[in-house]
């Protein structure tokens, strides 16, 4: 009787270890994101979509990056695009291979940099691009409804994508997933004009918890991103689908010809932004921008940067992402010889603007 009180006891004392420890060890997207609140106030990560991929003269040559071409160093946020693996592709929808995007994302977790996932992908049944919108797609993916089960058949090859994207100790690498982006607009299948606010939301809210809860996967921060275009807090959250599924915000802005009062609105747009995220308490960031080859050769220093300048934004964003250098013209990054490319040094030189020796330096002090 006594020997079976003092396994009991044991027992509990174990059970109860066993919890705190549960509780005490963080998820590598938990680890993310505390470290995007570290850097919150220091600087402002610069990043670049497909930097290690390829660039305007290159494609898939390793060390080679546009932006170390240009600087001396590499962006400390890396952008990668997995549009067409819900298709089953092996190469994303801008002809990069997907061993190319998982080998590249481990080497930048490696190098010290931090990786963020966007997701242009094919609607169902038809397999038509993001920006064909003739069809009525995403009330058909939810739940009990007709493309529901090929849906989660695409959410599996993602998941089992994300999964091979581990440490040399087998450790899931986290990374900021962005699905869904620029849902205020009506460009995309996803779109404003394409489903209800409570079907989009459901639509985030299914593939979050199906990649988190059935999936198992807990390297994911996942950031909910409008365009530039809304005029209030309240309109930014419209499509919001939850705290417990979102655990960033970000703002997609470019200019684009004919917009005008660039530098205000992206400031108010940015503003905005920032209450929602001082409110939930999460991070954010400008998760696109840029614009198209850079026809304005001091954008970066005369519009981006006034953009960003005030306190009460450079204080609260996390990290800032040029778009891609495709070899066709659709640049946003000043490339080698590009007129534009003393500016973005200029841009580059502002201390709270930060490439990866930047974010390296400041982590190793800790
Ligand atoms: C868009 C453009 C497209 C590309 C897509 C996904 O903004 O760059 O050419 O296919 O992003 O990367």
């Amino acid at each position: 009787m006594k020997k079976n009180v003092w396994i009991i006891f044991v027992g509990f004392l174990v059970f109860g270890e066993m919890l705190a420890a549960k509780k005490m060890v963080k998820t590598p997207a938990e680890e993310l994101i505390i470290r995007l609140e570290k850097i919150k106030g220091k600087g402002v990560l610069f990043g670049h979509q497909d930097d290690l991929a390829y660039g305007k003269t290159w494609k898939f040559i390793e060390g080679e990056s546009d932006v170390k071409q240009v600087t001396g160093d590499y962006p400390a946020m890396i952008g990668w695009e997995i549009g067409g693996l819900e298709k089953g592709d092996s190469i994303n929808l801008d002809g990069v291979p997907f061993s190319v995007i998982q080998k590249m994302t481990i080497k930048a977790h490696e190098m010290g940099g931090i990786n963020t996932y966007s997701w242009h992908p094919y609607s169902l049944p038809n397999y038509e691009d993001s920006w064909f919108t003739d069809s009525i797609v995403v009330k058909h993916l939810l739940p009990g409804e007709k493309f529901h089960k090929q849906f989660c058949e695409q959410l599996d090859i993602l998941a089992d994508f994300f999964s091979s994207i581990k440490d040399d100790e087998g450790n899931p690498i986290p990374f900021i997933f962005r699905p869904w982006h620029e849902m205020n607009g009506a460009w995309f299948w996803w779109g404003s004009a394409h489903c209800t606010t409570e079907e989009y939301q459901e639509l985030f809210r299914f593939t979050i918890n199906y990649l988190r809860n059935t999936k198992k996967l807990n390297q994911l921060v996942t950031c909910y991103s409008p365009n530039i275009g809304y005029k209030s807090t309240q309109e930014f959250l419209t499509w919001y689908p939850g705290d417990d599924v979102v655990d960033m915000l970000g703002l997609d802005a470019y200019e684009w010809p004919g917009m005008t009062n660039w530098v205000s609105n992206t400031q108010k747009a940015l503003s905005m932004m920032i209450s929602v995220a001082k409110d939930k308490n999460m991070p954010c960031a400008l998760t696109e921008t840029g614009i198209e080859n850079m026809p304005d050769t001091t954008w970066f220093t005369q519009t981006l940067w006034p953009s960003l300048a005030p306190d009460s934004i450079l204080n609260e964003l996390t990290y800032l992402l040029l778009w891609r250098n495709a070899a066709v013209k659709h640049q946003f990054f000043p490339y080698k010889g590009h007129p534009a490319e003393q500016d973005i040094l200029k841009f580059l030189d502002h201390r709270e603007i930060w490439l990866l020796e930047d974010l390296k330096a400041e982590e190793k002090e800790k």
